[in-house]
C-alpha cells in the first residue's frame, strides 16, 4: 500500500513503521465504515435536525391575548378600539412561571391575531401597543415574553396571523411586503424563535381600513410561501414552521382543536396535494415528507378569555386524556391559556394545569423497565451494538434493531419480580424513519402470557393504558412493520389513580349512573344523606332512585387508601312520566336524560318568545324550576329572560314567575328559580329573550322543585 506523499513527508519515522501504521489506519476506517453500514437504512422520509429538536420538546404553552380579550370576541373584525388594550397587571413572568412549573418547554405567543392588532410596537403600523393606554404606549408584550422565557429557561415561539382584518391593503401584493416586514421584525429582534405559527384561517369579511367588505385570497398562492419560508429560515435557521392550509411546512395541524391525534399516527404526509381531515389526523403511511403532528388545544373551550368559561376550565382527568391522546399518540401538545383582561392567567387555569403536571409526574417519573435486562427474538447482526438492552438503557441515541428481513419480533423485559403496572411506553429511533404498523403488549402473569393492550403506530412516543396487572416480565410484540425494527426506548409505569369527585347522572327513568375519572377506582355511595365512606354501599352499576333522593358518592383507591372529594346530588321527583308537548323531535329527550353534555334546541324557524310545554303525567306541588342551558360553545341559545307558567289542563295558564337569569351569559350553569307552591300537571317555560338577541333557544336539562 502506498502512503500518499503529503502524509509521508510529515511523518518522521522509519518507512516500515509508517507503512504499518497507515495500513492499520486504513483498515480501521474500512472497519468503521463497514460497521456503520450495519445500521438499518432509513425507512422513508426522516426528521430534519430542527424537527428532531422540536419533537423532543413534547409539551409547550400557547398564549392568546389581543383586543378580543376586551371585546369578548373569538375573532376581532379589525376595527376594535386600541384604547381597550390595557392589561394593567400584565406579567409575562407569571405566564412563564406557570408554564415552567407545568413541565412545559416553551411558549408560543399570539403576536398578531386576525384582527391585526400587534402586541409589539411594529414600525409598519399604528394598530399596535404603541398607541394603547397600556404603559402609555411604551409597552412591548413580545419583548416581555422573550425576557420571561429566557429567565425561566423556556423557548419562545411566535404566532403571526397571515390574515389581517385591519389592513386596507390586505389582498394586494403590498400586504405581503407588510407581512414579511413584520416577520422580519419578530424574527430579528427577540432572540431565538423555536416555532412560527401561520394560522390557516385566511380571508373573509373584515374592516380592511374602512372598506368593510369580504376579501377572499388563495391561501396556497397569495403569501408566496416558498419565499416566505426562505426568509424565515434565513432569519432563524433553527426554527420549525407550522402552517395549516398553505404550503406544506415542518409541522402539521391534526384536523381538530379538541386535543387529540389519531391512535394511528404517521409523522408523514405527501409534500404536495390536498390534505383532507383523515390525513391530518392520522398522517400518511407512505407519505413522501416528514410532517409530524402538533396537537393544539385550549385549557378552556375557546382560545381567548371569556368570563362565561370560568367554570369550564378543563379538569385534571380531561387534561390527562389529552396527554394520552397527543403525546401518547406520537404528537406534541400545545396547550393554550387565554389571558384575562388584567393580563394574567386565571387562578383556575393555573390550578388545573399544575394539578395535571402533578398527575403526569406521579404517573411517569419512575420507569420500572429502566436498566432491566431485556432479550429479543432477533438482534441485528453486525459490529454495532443493536442489542435488546439498548431499549432499556435510558439512552435516547442507542436502539434495539433487527435484521433487515425481520419486520416482526418480540422484546422481553425481565422486571425481576412481580411488579404492578398499568402503562407501557415505546419509542422508535425515528432518526431512521417511522416503521412500526402494529404491536401488542403482553405480560407474564402467574406463568402465563396475557395480552394487555394493542396498538398500531409507535413513532416518537406511544403510550398504552390498561388495567393494573402484577407481572414479572413484560413483552413488546411487534407484529407488523414497514421495515426492520429500530426501537430506542421502552417504559413500564404504574400510574396512580386520579381521585377527583365522580360524576353522577339520573336518567328519565330514575336510574343513577356514577362515573369515576379512573376506570379502576372503586365508588362508594349513600342514599340516606349521610357522608359516604368505604363502609357504605359499593357501586357495582347503575341503580334506581326514582323519587326525591339525595345521593352522595366518593371514589376510593384501595392501593393508596385515599378517597376523592364527594359528589352530592339532590334529585327531585321522578321525571319518568314527563312528556314534552307539541313536539315530535326525538332529540328533545336530551333535556330529560340527566346528562348535562347533551342538549336540544327549539325549531330554528320559530321566533321569540318560544315555549317549552311539559306534561308531568300527574299533579305535583311545584315550588320552583331549574334550567341548565346547552353547554356547548357555538350558538347555545341561552335563555336570558323567561316567564314560567303552570296549568291543570294545558289551556288555562297561570304566570307564576318571570324575570331575567342574572349573569347567565357569563355563568351559563344551572339556574334555580323558586316561587310560592302551585299545584299543577303542566308547566311552560317561555323563552322571552336569549343572550344574543337571536331566536336560538337551547336546553341541556329542565327540572322542577317540589315541596
Ligand atoms: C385558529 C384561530 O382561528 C383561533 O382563533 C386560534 O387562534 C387557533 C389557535 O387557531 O385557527
Amino acid at each position: 500500500m502506498q502512503i500518499p506523499k503529503y502524509i509521508n513527508k510529515k511523518l518522521k519515522m522509519p518507512k516500515i513503521v509508517k507503512a504499518c501504521l497507515f495500513t492499520a489506519a486504513f483498515f480501521l476506517c474500512g472497519f468503521y465504515s463497514y460497521a456503520q453500514k450495519q445500521a438499518p437504512s432509513p425507512c422513508g422520509p426522516v426528521p430534519s435536525v430542527n424537527q428532531m429538536r422540536w419533537q423532543q420538546m413534547e409539551y409547550y404553552g400557547f398564549i392568546h391575548l389581543s383586543l378580543n380579550t376586551y371585546t369578548n370576541q373569538s375573532w376581532g373584525y379589525g376595527n376594535e378600539d386600541i384604547k381597550l388594550f390595557n392589561p394593567t397587571k400584565l406579567d409575562c413572568r407569571q405566564w412563564a412561571r406557570i408554564c415552567k412549573q407545568a413541565g412545559m418547554t416553551g411558549i408560543i405567543l399570539t403576536a398578531k391575531h386576525h384582527c391585526g392588532f400587534c402586541l409589539w410596537p411594529s414600525k409598519y403600523t399604528e394598530y399596535s401597543v404603541k398607541n394603547a393606554p397600556w404603559k402609555n404606549g411604551k409597552g412591548d408584550v413580545v419583548r416581555e415574553m422573550a425576557d420571561a422565557c429566557k429567565e425561566y429557561g423556556l423557548k419562545l415561539g411566535i404566532y403571526l396571523s397571515p390574515w389581517d382584518r385591519n389592513r386596507a391593503d390586505y389582498g394586494t401584493p403590498e400586504y405581503i411586503t407588510y407581512f414579511r416586514n413584520q416577520l422580519t421584525e419578530l424574527l430579528t429582534n427577540y432572540g431565538p424563535i423555536f416555532e412560527i405559527w401561520f394560522d390557516g384561517a385566511n380571508g373573509g369579511s373584515g374592516y380592511y381600513g374602512g372598506a368593510n367588505e369580504t376579501r377572499m385570497i388563495d391561501r396556497k398562492t397569495y403569501y408566496d410561501w416558498d419565499s416566505t419560508y426562505k426568509l424565515v429560515r434565513k432569519l432563524q435557521p433553527h426554527i420549525v414552521i407550522w402552517n395549516d392550509g398553505g404550503e406544506r411546512a415542518d409541522l402539521r395541524w391534526v384536523g381538530t382543536e379538541s386535543g387529540s391525534v389519531g391512535e394511528t399516527n404517521w409523522s408523514l404526509l405527501n409534500a404536495t396535494g390536498d390534505v383532507p381531515y383523515d390525513m391530518l389526523h392520522y398522517g400518511v403511511e407512505n407519505g413522501d415528507a416528514w410532517v409530524p403532528a402538533e396537537v393544539n388545544t385550549s385549557i378552556r373551550p375557546e382560545w381567548f378569555y371569556h368570563p362565561s368559561e370560568d367554570k369550564k376550565v378543563k379538569t385534571v382527568p380531561q387534561l390527562m386524556d389529552i396527554y394520552y391522546n397527543s403525546i401518547g399518540h406520537n404528537g406534541s401538545l400545545l396547550l393554550n391559556f387565554p389571558i384575562m383582561p388584567n393580563g394574567l392567567i386565571h387562578p383556575t387555569d393555573e390550578k388545573n394545569v399544575l394539578g395535571f403536571a402533578k398527575a403526569v409526574k406521579a404517573a411517569f417519573s419512575v420507569n420500572l423497565a429502566k436498566h432491566k435486562p431485556a432479550t429479543a427474538s432477533n438482534v441485528r447482526a453486525g459490529n454495532q451494538d443493536f442489542s435488546a438492552g439498548n431499549a432499556t438503557d435510558d439512552h435516547k441515541n442507542t436502539y434495539w434493531a433487527t435484521d433487515d428481513s425481520v419486520k416482526s419480533a418480540t422484546l422481553t423485559i425481565d422486571l425481576g419480580r412481580a411488579t404492578k403496572f398499568n402503562r407501557f411506553l415505546a419509542q422508535e429511533y425515528i432518526q431512521l424513519g417511522q416503521r412500526v404498523k402494529a404491536f401488542s403488549v403482553e405480560a407474564l402473569i402467574n406463568g402465563q402470557w396475557k395480552e394487555l393492550a394493542k396498538g398500531t403506530t409507535i413513532g416518537y412516543k406511544r403510550i398504552l393504558s390498561f388495567r393494573t396487572v402484577s407481572a414479572s416480565k413484560v413483552r413488546l410484540d411487534i407484529t407488523d412493520s414497514k421495515a426492520c425494527l429500530a426501537v430506542s426506548n421502552v417504559g413500564v409505569y404504574y400510574a396512580p389513580q386520579i381521585l377527583t369527585a365522580p360524576s353522577m347522572i339520573r336518567n328519565q327513568a330514575g336510574k343513577i349512573t356514577i362515573t369515576p375519572a379512573d376506570k379502576e377506582s372503586r365508588i362508594y355511595y349513600t342514599t340516606n344523606g349521610s357522608m359516604p365512606s368505604t363502609a357504605s354501599k359499593k357501586y357495582v352499576g347503575p341503580f334506581m332512585a326514582a323519587g326525591k333522593s339525595t345521593i352522595r358518592s366518593i371514589v376510593y383507591d384501595p392501593s393508596t387508601h385515599q378517597s376523592s372529594p364527594e359528589t352530592q346530588e339532590k334529585f327531585d321527583v321522578s321525571r319518568k312520566s314527563w312528556k314534552i308537548m307539541d313536539n315530535n323531535d326525538e332529540n328533545a329527550k336530551a333535556i330529560l336524560d340527566g346528562d348535562p353534555s347533551t342538549a336540544w334546541h327549539q325549531d330554528k324557524e320559530k321566533k321569540m318568545p318560544q315555549d317549552l310545554v311539559i306534561n308531568l303525567g300527574h299533579e305535583e306541588s311545584i315550588s320552583g324550576f331549574k334550567y341548565l342551558p346547552d353547554q356547548t360553545i357555538w350558538n347555545p341559545g341561552i335563555i336570558a329572560a323567561y316567564e314560567f307558567y303552570v296549568s291543570d289542563n294545558n289551556s288555562d295558564w297561570k304566570l307564576v314567575s318571570q324575570g331575567e337569569f342574572p349573569n347567565i351569559k357569563n355563568n351559563p350553569l344551572w339556574q334555580i328559580v323558586k316561587f310560592t307552591t302551585q299545584k299543577a300537571r303542566y308547566i311552560r317555560l317561555r323563552a322571552v329573550k336569549n343572550t344574543e338577541n337571536s331566536n336560538e333557544v337551547g336546553y341541556a336539562e329542565i327540572d322542577i322543585i317540589t315541596q
